[in-house]
């Protein structure tokens, strides 16, 4: 333990005050016979001179110490400490995740190294079928219990069949999650990105379910002035089936010569339809008395939109100007 550092004001006022404990001692002496009186008071005054030596030396100890370290001003700023912060992906995902929490949904879980059976076959992609090859596939040295080569999931619709082997409907779930494709790298596409998908079904689930609800989350992460709007197309695990344009954020216009819509005025955000019955039958929930949406959106674009980051790449770069923008 280390001795406490003497405080020579309160020394002073201790011994030398007007009722320091020296101070009383040299008071008492008039009471004292005088022959007495007088060594007494000869000690008394020494020990005075003593201490007063003392003090004002101990009291210039302090600018002595100061004086000695030159360099060093108590009175500057303390240095900045550096501070972590959310990773931009993780800031989206997360803003997603408590907007459809405040939607009713529950998180869902699924894996990244995944089986042919819930990344393809229980969705309604046959063995052979053509449409395997829009998602170009990792697959890994090892097989499951039916001898088929284990793959890095290509999208988060397998979480769509875990759930629902998992739970009876009615079911309304999302998850989010890393994603791999076999794909050439640039501005706006990854071989490692994100993905959230989305699962609600119910009795009597139709497509304006789905386009409130797709409306509802796009307002809610981009402003109420975003706009949607849905164009057929293909995915075999939908019907109908559709992709999710939402209005640029950029230009809100289309007008002029925009780099991210190209002019357009629409930007690319989805896919999503509604569950096809083979889907459901292969969870064991009888079509014919339920249906459902799905949708999966690519979480590496709404981050780009949110933080105006206009290469893909950036988010994975680890470059603080780009990192430091989320507090
Ligand atoms: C799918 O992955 C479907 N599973 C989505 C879906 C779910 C459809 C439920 C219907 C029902 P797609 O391959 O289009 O679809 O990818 C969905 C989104 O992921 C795209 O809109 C895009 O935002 C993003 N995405 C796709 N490929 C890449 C890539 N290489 N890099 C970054 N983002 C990508």
């Amino acid at each position: 333990m280390s001795a406490k550092p003497l405080d020579a004001e309160a020394l002073e006022l201790r011994y030398l005050g007007r009722k320091g404990e020296l101070a009383l001692l040299l008071r008492d002496l008039k009471d004292i016979p005088l022959e007495e009186r007088k060594p007494l008071g000869a000690l008394g005054n020494a020990a005075k001179a003593d201490l007063e030596a003392k003090l004002a030396e101990l009291k210039g100890a302090a600018p002595a110490a100061a004086a000695a370290a030159p360099g060093l001003d108590l009175t500057l700023p303390g240095q900045p400490f550096p501070k972590g912060s959310l990773h931009p992906l993780t800031h989206t995902m997360n803003r997603l995740a408590e907007g459809f929490l405040k939607l009713g949904f529950t998180m869902a879980d699924s894996p990244l190294v995944e089986d042919d059976y819930h990344n393809f076959e229980a969705l309604n992609f046959p063995q052979y079928h053509p449409a395997r090859d829009m998602q170009d596939t990792f697959y890994v040295d090892a097989k499951d219990a039916a001898g088929k080569f284990l793959l890095l999931r290509t999208h988060t619709s397998n979480a769509q069949i875990r759930a629902m082997e998992k739970q009876e409907p009615p079911i309304r779930v999302f998850h989010t999650g890393r994603v791999f494709r076999s794909e050439a790298v640039d501005a706006s596409h990854s071989f490692a990105f994100h993905q959230i998908e989305g699962l609600y079904v119910d009795k009597g689930v139709s497509m304006a379910d789905l386009k409130w609800t797709v409306d509802a989350f796009m307002k809610d992460l981009f402003g109420s002035g975003v706009k949607t709007r849905f164009n057929p197309s293909y995915f075999p695990f939908v019907e109908p089936g559709a992709e999710v344009d939402m209005s640029c954020v950029f230009c809100k216009s289309g007008a002029g010569r925009c780099p991210v819509c190209k002019g357009s005025g629409w930007l690319e955000v989805m896919g999503a339809g509604l569950v096809h019955p083979n889907v459901l039958k292969s969870c064991k929930y009888d079509p014919e008395k339920w249906s459902g949406f799905a949708f999966g959106a690519g979480i590496e674009r709404f981050a780009m939109l949110l933080y105006g980051i206009s290469d893909m790449r950036m988010l994975y770069e680890n470059d603080l100007r780009v990192l430091k923008q989320v507090q």
